[in-house]
């Protein structure tokens, strides 16, 4: 049995797997964040206080990353260490999987890879800061996220501070309908926050005000049996949104900086984001920090009500 399972594609770290078989609450959480969408140090240390916001609050977090040719659902201190580390980790969305696994690569999960291990494991819940879109112009690159079309596919509730204006939100929003995907506002308003900015121009269809009835919603849509899954949008605490219109200029010439370089593919995000950063000089880095923390507090809530409302 040992050789079966040490040849098996996944592993579920111990913590997580006594929390799923108890039936206590667990936050999936995904990694690319951490290899690609902020600089070492940063990135460490954001990955540990997401992990200590979830435990605070009364779940086990559950960080998933692929490491030489493995999918792990919970991540060892020593093996988030080697992620945010290791210069030459993946970006790993539901594409690359079978071509890491099968080379034995290590990498970050994006949302559309954290997805499908978060659901293989029996994990309904999954915090994370934004999750990718339709890029802008991408009406003629069809650069389109596979986080967009996974949404449409696997029913887990992501809990993001909705979509970066490094996007098309009007047409993310719209991909997300085509593919039955519940988008719905968590808090006070009806607006579709846009990370940097709680409001996107957009109103959410839905919108729910606590943990409870977000759990009640998660709870419907798997007893309906719906294949889709479901985008909490938490808009940022507007104490951080300050740098918002700064931010947001900042966004405007990278996209143009990216285009112009030709950058295309899975570059585009990773680019935009450090570009971002530079001209912002990190206080993009600090308003993303503060909003995942804020994702991590209400995401832990929601699977904590989620829990009771199960059992
Ligand atoms: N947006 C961010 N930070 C990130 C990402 C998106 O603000 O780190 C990452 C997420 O892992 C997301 C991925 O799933 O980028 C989407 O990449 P792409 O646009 O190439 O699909
Ligand atoms: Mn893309």
């Amino acid at each position: 049995c040992d050789k079966l399972s040490s040849r098996s594609d996944w592993t579920v770290h111990p913590s997580v797997s006594r929390a799923l078989a108890e039936n206590k609450p667990v936050v999936a959480l995904e990694s690319t964040i951490i290899t690609h969408g902020m600089p070492y140090p940063h990135n460490l240390s954001t990955a540990k206080e997401v992990e200590d916001i979830v435990r605070a609050e009364g779940a086990t977090p559950a960080t998933v990353g692929v490491i030489e040719g493995k999918v792990h659902v919970g991540l060892s201190s020593e093996e988030l260490e080697h992620l945010a580390r290791c210069k030459s980790s993946l970006k790993v969305s539901r594409r690359d999987l079978p071509f890491v696994i099968s080379k034995g690569l290590s990498g970050g999960t994006t949302v559309s890879a954290t997805m499908i291990a978060a659901h293989r494991a029996g994990i309904p819940v999954f915090v994370t800061g934004g999750i990718g879109g339709v890029h802008r112009d991408g009406e003629k690159s069809l650069d389109i996220s596979a986080d967009l079309t996974e949404l449409g596919r696997t029913p887990i509730a992501v809990v993001s501070a909705g979509v970066k204006s490094i996007l098309d939100i009007g047409r993310t929003l719209e991909f997300l309908e085509t593919h039955g995907v519940c988008v719905v506002t968590y808090g006070k308003s009806k607006h579709f926050p846009a990370f940097f900015s709680p409001r996107s121009g957009f109103t959410s269809p839905c919108q729910v005000s606590n943990p409870a009835e977000a759990a009640k919603l998660i709870a419907s849509t798997l007893s309906l049996g719906h294949q889709s899954g479901l985008l909490l949008a938490v808009p940022i605490p507007e104490e951080h949104a300050a740098a918002g219109k700064q931010i947001e200029e900042a966004i405007q010439a990278a996209v143009t900086e990216a285009s112009a370089k030709g950058i295309t593919g899975r570059d585009v995000t990773p680019f935009i984001l450090q570009k971002v950063n530079e001209l912002t000089e990190g206080k993009s880095l600090q308003a993303n920090i503060a909003l995942i923390h804020n994702n991590a507090r209400v995401g832990s809530q929601i699977a904590c009500a989620l829990s009771k409302e199960m059992n």
